[in-house]
């Protein structure tokens, strides 16, 4: 038995956290996704792809989300779609589970009930459909006394937290961690969590194939299972399904440091950068000219970028005097940048209002640079 698993597509997901061009090129990405996963399994000749849980960003997709996606599993009809809902498209959403009940291709199965399903070749699939958001009870319980034959592989298939798991942080434990073996499971599908793990040989998160936060700070991916045969030890690889990868990059700077020639350092090569959506988080300690040119070096990279931001709120920044003198000697300028400093340094004030006036004085500071050349 061999089987492709995924979870947590979130199809139609928004990103309106992002600006232009980019929630657009995000969305169509996690669509792009069935296509890859669909190619993956010609080439494994895997005839069973399970989907654990919130293929639909939300219980209301578009129309044209939905139907798009039917139609693209539709095309893909040697292949045997398998749908579990999840916390966030859970059966709680009548009428999406209702439309896609009469919209459905015939290789596409919806796992709507927790009941056995026959996958063919010797296995049997045990789902956990989300009866709601937050069902607050294991759903994977009935496993344990769903009676198969023997020589049967077991195939659970859940969505949810396992002890510290969740991806919404619920911190509450609800499907057992052992779960696969109390049911004599040969292998437990799970989604909700969005980064691949293994939680015990018979029990993966297969993670969402296409990153959407940068939580996990790992490039999405499917697993392929191959499971010779009931009781054997399932062999899980990872298959790459990822088009953007969303990174974090740890600038950690000393006094002397050259910022410009460490986040040059630390950046992807030139031609990965459009797809890749990269947070630089600085920390440690750095000179007011140095931040300056830290700051424009981000701004010039920034383009190549799918998305680059700069986090400085850990980065101290050390001003002096002379800094200060190439602002300006007196005058306005000056009195504002004196101002700025003291702010900056400032302990009755938070570290927020400190981290704003540090963000001001290096832009005055930019700016003077830019005249006086
Ligand atoms: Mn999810």
């Amino acid at each position: 038995m061999r089987f492709i698993h995924s979870s947590d597509l979130h199809l139609g997901k928004r990103f309106g956290n992002f600006s232009g061009d980019l929630p657009s090129r995000l969305r169509e990405a996690r669509h792009a996704v069935l296509g890859k996963l669909a190619e993956h399994a010609r080439l494994n000749g895997v005839e069973t792809i399970l989907l654990a849980g919130d293929t639909f960003d939300t219980e209301t997709p578009a129309a044209d989300v939905r139907r798009q996606a039917l139609t693209e599993m539709a095309h893909h009809a040697r292949i045997r779609w398998v749908m579990l809902p999840g916390n966030h498209d859970s059966l709680q959403a009548t009428e999406l589970w209702a439309l896609l009940a009469r919209e459905a291709p015939d290789n596409v199965i919806l796992a709507t009930q927790p009941a056995p399903i026959d996958l063919a070749g010797g296995a049997i699939l045990l789902p956990a459909p989300c009866t709601t958001r937050r069902p607050g009870r294991d759903l994977s319980e009935w496993m344990d006394g769903a009676a198969t034959a023997d020589g049967v592989i077991r195939i659970g298939l859940a969505h949810g937290a396992i002890q510290t798991f969740s991806e919404d942080a619920v911190g509450i434990e609800v499907i057992a961690p052992d779960r696969a073996r109390r049911a004599g499971l040969d292998y437990l599908a799970l989604g909700d969590w969005h980064g691949a793990i293994q939680v015990d040989s018979h029990t993966h998160y297969s993670g969402t194939p296409e990153q959407d936060r940068f939580k996990h700070d790992r490039s999405g991916v499917a697993l392929l299972v191959d499971i010779a045969s009931a009781g054997a030890m399932p062999e899980v690889t990872p298959i790459p399904t990822a088009s953007f990868a969303w990174r974090t990059f740890d600038l950690h700077l000393l006094a002397d440091d050259d910022p410009v020639a460490a986040l040059n350092a630390l950046l992807p090569d030139l031609r990965e950068r459009r797809q890749t959506l990269a947070r630089v988080v600085g920390s440690g300690r750095t000179g007011l000219a140095a931040r300056t040119a830290l700051t424009a070096a981000i701004d010039r990279a920034a383009p190549d970028f799918a998305w680059l931001d700069l986090d400085e709120t850990g980065l101290a920044t050390l001003c002096d005097v002379e800094d200060l003198d190439l602002i300006d000697r007196a005058g306005a300028l000056r009195e504002a940048a004196d101002a700025l400093l003291a702010e900056s340094a400032d302990p009755s004030r938070s570290a927020a209002d400190r981290a704003i006036a540090v963000a001001a004085l290096a832009r005055l500071y930019g700016y003077a640079q830019q005249v006086s050349q």
